[in-house]
């Protein structure tokens, strides 16, 4: 993996963690993550690695390799790995909030870990995130849009059938006259420009840490200008 930001004095160890996550090795990644923590990793560099690790488990089980159940041990591997002290990601303390952010995983769709990261991130940013959960549908979006009066939506798709449920989202918040109210951000396995350009959602990103710098710049609170 690129490690050429790494201040770590022994990266390979990054690669042990791909490699055990890839085996579903769950002690021997808890090992190497405390290892690469106290190497100098940063969450990021975890995270990433984590990642590859869990592309490598997708990849098995379109093989036919591994099963449902093997993904569900890799959840649970990162589920553990997030909760580490160390990597524990938390609100900043902040009293005053930056904007408001309602959060979900889109219709049908049950994988929440990406979201989770997302929602710490944009808690630590100073966000106040309101999180609806797991396979929510554009009418609770609406009505929750319709409460909350949040600044952003902020959806995560992972199946690929998650886009037509996202144009959903944008096309009724147009129907309820909310549109021009709020911005959308979506992230997530399923998101890419064109998919995008075909919700009609404001913007997509491949990373939490993308995904909550475009939700500051649209708060003018730094981050990308868009
Ligand atoms: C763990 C896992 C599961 C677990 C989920 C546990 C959980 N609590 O989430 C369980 C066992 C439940 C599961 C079930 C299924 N899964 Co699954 N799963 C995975 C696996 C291995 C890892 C997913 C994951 O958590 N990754 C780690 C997180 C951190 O990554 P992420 O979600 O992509 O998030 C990052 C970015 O995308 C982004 N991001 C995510 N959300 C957001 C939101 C915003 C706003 C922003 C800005 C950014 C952002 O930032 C995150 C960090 O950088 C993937 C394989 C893979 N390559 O990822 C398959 C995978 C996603 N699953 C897949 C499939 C097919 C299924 C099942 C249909 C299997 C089955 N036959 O039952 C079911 C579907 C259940 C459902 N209705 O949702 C396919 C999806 C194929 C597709 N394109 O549609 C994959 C790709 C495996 C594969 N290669 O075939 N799965």
């Amino acid at each position: 993996m690129n490690t050429s930001i790494n201040t770590m004095k022994n990266p390979a160890t990054l690669d042990g963690i791909v490699e055990a996550v890839k085996k579903i090795e769950e002690k021997k990644v808890m090992k190497l993550v405390n290892y690469a923590i106290r190497e100098g990793a940063s969450q990021a560099q975890i995270i990433e690695a984590i990642q590859l690790g869990l592309d490598q488990i997708g990849y098995l089980f379109e093989e036919g390799e591994y099963g449902v159940t093997d993904l569900m041990m890799a959840g649970i591997i990162f589920e553990e790995v997030l909760k580490l002290p160390s990597l524990k990601l938390i609100n900043n303390g902040a009293e005053e909030t930056i904007g408001t952010i309602l959060l979900c995983t889109i219709e049908r769709d049950l994988h929440d870990i990406g979201k989770s990261i997302f929602k710490s991130a944009a808690l630590m940013s100073g966000f106040r995130v309101e999180d609806m959960g797991i396979n929510i549908t554009a009418q609770e979006i609406v009505s929750e849009t319709i409460r909350l009066k949040p600044d952003i939506i902020a959806i995560s798709s992972i199946l690929a059938e998650g886009v037509k449920y996202i144009k959903g989202v944008n096309d009724d918040l147009v129907i309820a006259g909310l549109r021009d109210q709020v911005k959308i951000i979506v992230g997530g396995l399923s998101t890419h420009r064109q998919a995008i350009e075909y919700t009609g959602v404001d913007a997509y990103a491949h990373d939490v840490y993308e995904g909550v710098k475009q939700c500051k710049s649209w708060l003018n609170k730094g981050g990308e200008s868009n």
